[in-house]
């Protein structure tokens, strides 16, 4: 069984040739393709792609369809797509919410893994600027963080824009003599940060947990006013250090990371339901996923096929009976 959960393609060329018929024909329910969420970031390619495989090797069409972490929720709301492997609460919570609330996605329980999402630097930036993790250093530091597109103001380099939609207002809300540049895709975001690091430039960009950053490169998120449990902060400004805007904190500091369904998927593909409600990544794994892209130089198919010859234990007890064969 587990040979056939790992072997996507012999599993189907074994079918296409008739010489296996599944055994339980109720699988797949539906033959419509299962439409999995791709982001631009590392982690959540690779899991959906494990996820992508485990449902194949189950019986089901999958196809991956590239959105960004703004749009995806419509379209799941819509049924146009039908799951999302990685919901952060720092960055999509709201949106999310929103689909829940109207009935037109389930939430599909939470990963063990907790989240951080937030501006961050490597350690010895702190020799730098001797103030950091408190973020008025930013302030005081701020010709010293500079570069020559940002200056007088220090340069915070975000990820693509869509990310984080609310650091133009934080910045302004906090006063901060600050120029957002963005990284367009990871890949250049990360070849900023090891390049600052060979010559030990400072910078400050923004990096999330878990990823393998951290674990390559000391550092630490910079601590802005701590948001409070109902987010209050992006929604009233007499909350918080600034009475006229809202956004003047900093992101949840330890967040969940939810996987969430179109609101038809329970119905039309029980079992697949089951084998994304089980399937759980703690933190360490996460990271893994992500370093096998970023750091070892598989492709995102190559490291989900990878993860999963090296995990097959973690993944046949994803596996509900129903999907296995
Ligand atoms: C949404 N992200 C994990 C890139 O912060």
């Amino acid at each position: 069984m587990l040979d056939n959960a790992l072997s996507p393609r012999l599993l189907s060329l074994t079918l296409c040739l008739g010489l296996a018929a599944p055994a339980d024909a109720a699988i797949p329910e539906s033959p419509a393709p299962i439409i999995i969420i791709d982001n631009n970031w590392s982690s959540q390619r690779v899991i959906s792609r494990i996820a992508s495989q485990l449902l194949e090797s189950a019986g089901y069409a999958t196809e991956l369809l590239e959105m960004d972490t703004q749009s995806q929720f419509e379209a799941i709301g819509e049924g146009d797509a039908h799951l999302q492997m990685e919901i952060w609460e720092a960055s999509m919570h709201a949106s999310f919410t929103k689909q829940i609330d109207a009935g037109l996605m389930v939430d599909a329980g939470s990963h063990d893994a907790t989240t951080r999402e937030d501006w961050w630097y490597p350690d010895y930036v702190e020799e730098i600027c001797p103030g950091l993790p408190d973020y008025k250093a930013l302030n005081s530091c701020s010709a010293r963080l500079a570069t020559a597109e940002t200056a007088p103001n220090a340069r915070y380099l975000a990820g693509p824009a869509e990310w984080h939609p609310e650091d133009p207002e934080r910045i302004k809300a906090l006063g901060l003599n600050v120029t957002i540049v963005n990284a367009d895709s990871i890949d250049s975001l990360f070849a900023s940060l090891t390049a600052a690091v060979a010559e030990r430039q400072p910078i400050v960009l923004f990096n999330w947990a878990p990823s393998w950053v951290g674990a390559t490169y000391p550092g630490k998120f910079i601590e802005f006013p701590r948001r409070d449990a109902e987010n209050r902060c992006a929604s009233d400004p007499e909350w918080g250090v600034n009475p006229l805007m809202t956004n003047d904190c900093g992101g949840v500091v330890s967040s969940y990371l939810k996987k969430g369904l179109w609101a038809g998927f329970e119905d039309t593909y029980p079992c697949a339901y089951q084998l994304i409600a089980n399937m759980n990544f703690s933190s360490s794994m996460l990271e893994k996923t992500a370093a096998l892209v970023d750091v070892d130089g598989l492709s995102h198919d190559e490291a989900a096929a990878r993860w999963l010859k090296n995990n097959d234990s973690v993944a046949a007890q994803w596996l509900p009976s129903c999907a296995r064969r």
